[in-house]
């Protein structure tokens, strides 16, 4: 009975073990994870279009071939999250219906707009550095299917942060344009960066009750700090400055002390109301109406060769 089966979904998650697909679990687990997954897979998604803008602009054939393979491994990655959250029973249609008409999110920072060449690089170094520090966790997280994608996502991940943090090592070790242009491009999302790890833990409805069914291993504020404390001395080493006068080593914490991202312009962005909300989700609609002819094609040439498969 339910009590028999709860108490079975509790030892599991007491001894960290994970939660598979057929396994009975609360609905309320079931609906975070959905979210939280869903969440995941259409920042992925919808991650592409700001890199992707700079695609046919690159300096040169090699920047040009890594800008490619990076966004197509977040096409790859987005598609995993996909699959990760259709094992809860929800489609990859339904989910998708559900980003373009907004009644779920995506994460706040690819609704920023990418201005110059530099923030290819400084993507990679600060979003994709964000995305580890949230990721490498998450392959612990209690949900089989999604733990298991994390570990190959953050391989790539790293990849990436790498890319990023060369291009931009390159472009400091350049001409005097080229290290402003690095500068004022830390400048715009050295902030919006910090705020991917989602409100302050004294104003995050959801994290108290993920951590105790395992989903979440760690705090909002929590992984935070571990980005900042990870990206000072990368910064220094690169020569730029981060935009924080209240950044400054903490010999008692042994950790940065750092001032707070503006959460006033959190809360717009991801109420849909951020620089680029609007033109993101008209650019994933205009994609998938578009698509529709080989949705349809391959759902009938499915049906036409099960058909032959039958004969
Ligand atoms: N943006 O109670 P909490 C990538 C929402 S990396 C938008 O703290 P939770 C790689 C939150 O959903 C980015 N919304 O929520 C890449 C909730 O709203 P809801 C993707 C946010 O879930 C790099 C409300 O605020 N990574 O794509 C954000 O416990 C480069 C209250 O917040 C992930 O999704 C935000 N930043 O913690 C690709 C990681 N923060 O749903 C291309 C997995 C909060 O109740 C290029 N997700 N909200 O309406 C997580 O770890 C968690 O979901 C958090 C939020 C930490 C994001």
């Amino acid at each position: 009975d339910e009590q028999e089966l709860l108490a079975q979904f509790e030892s599991t998650i007491g001894h960290h073990d994970r939660i598979e697909p057929r396994d009975w679990m609360p609905d309320g687990y079931r609906r975070t994870v959905v979210r939280q997954v869903a969440q995941h897979a259409h920042s992925e998604i919808i991650g592409m279009q700001p890199e992707g803008n700079w695609i046919t602009r690159a300096p040169s054939l090699r920047r040009k071939a890594t800008l490619l393979a990076k966004v197509q491994d977040e096409a790859g990655h987005g598609l995993y999250l996909y699959s990760a959250c259709e094992t809860l029973g929800v489609s990859r249609n339904e989910l998708t219906e559900m980003l373009i008409n907004g009644k779920q999110k995506y994460s706040s920072i690819f609704n920023y707009p990418t201005l110059s060449y530099a923030d290819v690089g400084v993507i990679g170094w600060l979003v994709d550095g964000a995305a580890i520090c949230n990721q490498v966790p998450l392959c612990r997280t209690s949900y089989g299917p999604y733990g298991r994608a994390m570990i190959r996502v953050c391989k790539e991940e790293s990849f990436h942060q790498r890319q990023g943090y060369e291009l931009l090592a390159t472009m400091m070790r350049g001409t005097d344009e080229q290290r402003a242009m690095v500068q004022e491009s830390v400048d715009r999302f050295w902030w919006p960066a910090l705020m991917m790890f989602g409100p302050p833990d004294d104003d995050s409805p959801n994290t108290a009750q993920s951590m105790a069914w395992g989903i979440k291993r760690n705090t909002n504020d929590d992984l935070r700090q571990r980005m900042v404390d990870m990206t000072v001395p990368q910064a220094n080493a690169l020569g730029v400055t981060l935009p924080d006068p209240d950044l400054r080593w903490n010999e008692e914490r042994e950790a940065h002390d750092f001032g707070q991202p503006d959460w006033d312009e959190f809360k717009d962005v991801i109420s849909g109301n951020g620089p680029c909300n609007a033109q993101r989700i008209e650019h994933r609609r205009r994609a998938w109406e578009d698509g529709a002819w080989v949705r349809e094609a391959a759902t009938a040439f499915a049906a036409r060769s099960a058909g032959v498969a039958d004969q």
